[in-house]
């Protein structure tokens, strides 16, 4: 099966760096697995060149597929990406409802950047690719595509959480950009919470779902298993003090990840259980990410004078009870945490998914992994310890349960996440996709079953 694969984000991009162009790689689970299919398959990848150097790189030719950039002017990365993407639907699909902001201006430049990456794709198509577009970035383009080619067969996956159809209908392009996504062969989601919502909206503001019923699925994304379990001896590196137990955290610096929450459930652990002091670290890793956005700017002033109110409350000369970095960290030092922690502390107040999640059950030695009900991976990973993150009492006793946790309770749920990891891993993902496309797709039922396990 060929592709044509559109994301908002590049799988790499070029950037300018002391005179020379260097290419950095996307880290991102989607990126990887993506990646994957089109060193398999061939085909076109449609994306946004936002590296310094990209424009000189618009079409090129990698590991036997092709990029094809899409570039922005700022007025455009504004209104398409700040403005619409992450200051309307994202607070709009996380539930924030006093977040989303909504201005028409920003929409048309949502609308004309998707019409450029539409442009593009119709550009590379022919009779025989499947179309594959990603998030919610793009969700104006499967119906372009489909007036420019009525005939081409579109999928789209839908990253974050698809929420309850009254609440969508805040949108005041609700209509539009539902109308637009039902236009694709294939919709998929990561959970059935997200496919259900998906249906009822459909019900609410178009009709009957009976229509689209059959062609929107439930297929969470998955790791490379193989890749997070595997280890070179010479770069890993255990925890120097092995006495002090490690509570472990990495996400993007965003408020669906519930980051101040888990501050206040150490405060809480620490105020109900004194003794626990010096007997752990929660090293808490925050990636810097929409680093424009004013919500951003002052989400970050607001955890870290938690982070340093809990700390100053707590710590004495030779120890603190948070290690907060705010910093990208290189893949080897991220498979370092997750190899070596005790207990990684994964609270997002909602999520699509959450590949961290699966990562450090992928990764892990012998550590646990308390979890948001709210995460989509938890449909998945069910022997993690599931926590309301808004419960603040509850997250800390399940801190305190984890600490002070049965090895042997510990193992044989580790041993049940690693199962499920490694069973829906990433090319799992992939070949269920390509399952459901070559039954849908006129003239593919007789075709070779695509390959993958
Ligand atoms: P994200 O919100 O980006 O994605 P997530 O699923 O947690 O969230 O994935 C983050 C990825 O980036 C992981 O693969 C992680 O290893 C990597 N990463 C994070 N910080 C890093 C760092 N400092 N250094 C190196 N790598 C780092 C969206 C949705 C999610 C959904 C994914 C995939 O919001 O809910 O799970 O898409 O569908």
């Amino acid at each position: 099966m060929k592709y044509i694969v559109a994301t908002a984000r590049a799988p790499f991009s070029h950037d300018r760096i002391d005179g020379k162009d260097v290419v950095k790689q996307n880290a991102g689970g989607v990126a990887s697995s993506l990646r994957r299919l089109m060193n398999d398959s061939g085909g076109t990848w449609v994306c946004w060149g936002d590296g310094s150097s990209d424009s000189y790189y618009q079409e090129e030719k990698v590991d036997g597929y092709h990029v094809s950039r899409v570039l922005l002017g700022s007025h455009e990365k504004r209104g398409f990406y700040d403005d619409f993407s992450n200051g309307t639907l994202w607070p709009l699909f996380h539930y924030f409802r006093e977040k989303i902001k909504t201005e028409d201006r920003a929409f048309d430049t949502y609308v004309t950047v998707n019409r450029k990456f539409a442009e593009k794709i119709a550009k590379h198509a022919d009779r025989e690719t499947v179309i594959w577009i990603h998030d919610y970035q793009l969700s104006m383009v499967p119906g372009m595509i489909r007036k420019m080619l009525p005939d081409s067969f579109i999928v789209m996956t839908w990253h974050i959480p698809w929420v309850a159809g009254e609440f969508f209908s805040i949108l005041p392009q609700a209509r539009e950009i539902l109308e637009s996504l039902t236009s694709s062969n294939m919709i998929t989601f990561h959970t059935d919470i997200f496919v259900r919502n998906f249906l009822e909206t459909q019900e609410q503001l178009l009709g009957s779902a009976w229509t689209i019923r059959n062609k929107v699925l439930a297929i969470p994304l998955g790791i490379d298993d193989k890749y997070y379990g595997a280890w070179n001896l010479s770069e890993t590196r255990r925890r120097s003090n092995p006495k002090r137990k490690t509570i472990f955290s990495i996400d993007r610096l965003d408020y669906t990840k519930g980051l101040k929450n888990r501050v206040l459930a150490i405060e809480h652990l620490l105020s109900r259980h004194p003794d626990l002091k010096g007997k752990f670290n929660y090293v808490m890793l925050v990636t810097p990410s929409r680093t424009t956005v004013s919500d951003y700017i002052a989400m970050k002033r607001e955890l870290e004078m938690n982070i340093g109110r809990v700390n100053g409350r707590f710590s004495d000369l030779d120890w603190a009870p948070i290690l907060y970095m705010y910093r990208k960290v290189s893949d080897n030092v991220l498979k370092n945490h997750y190899r070596f922690s005790d207990i990684a502390f994964i609270t997002p107040l909602i999520d699509g998914l959450n590949l961290v999640a699966k990562e450090f059950a992928a990764a892990s030695e012998e550590g646990i992994l308390i979890l948001s009900k709210f995460a989509g991976a938890s449909s998945d990973l069910r022997s993690a310890i599931i926590v309301n993150p808004y419960d603040i009492k509850e997250m800390a006793d399940s801190l305190y349960r984890a600490l002070n946790m049965d090895p042997e309770e510990r193992k044989s749920r580790l041993a049940d996440m690693k199962a499920v990891v490694r069973r829906k891993n990433s090319a799992w993902w992939l070949s269920r996709i390509e399952k459901e496309i070559s039954k849908r797709r006129p003239g593919e039922t007789n075709k070779p079953k695509p390959t993958g396990n």
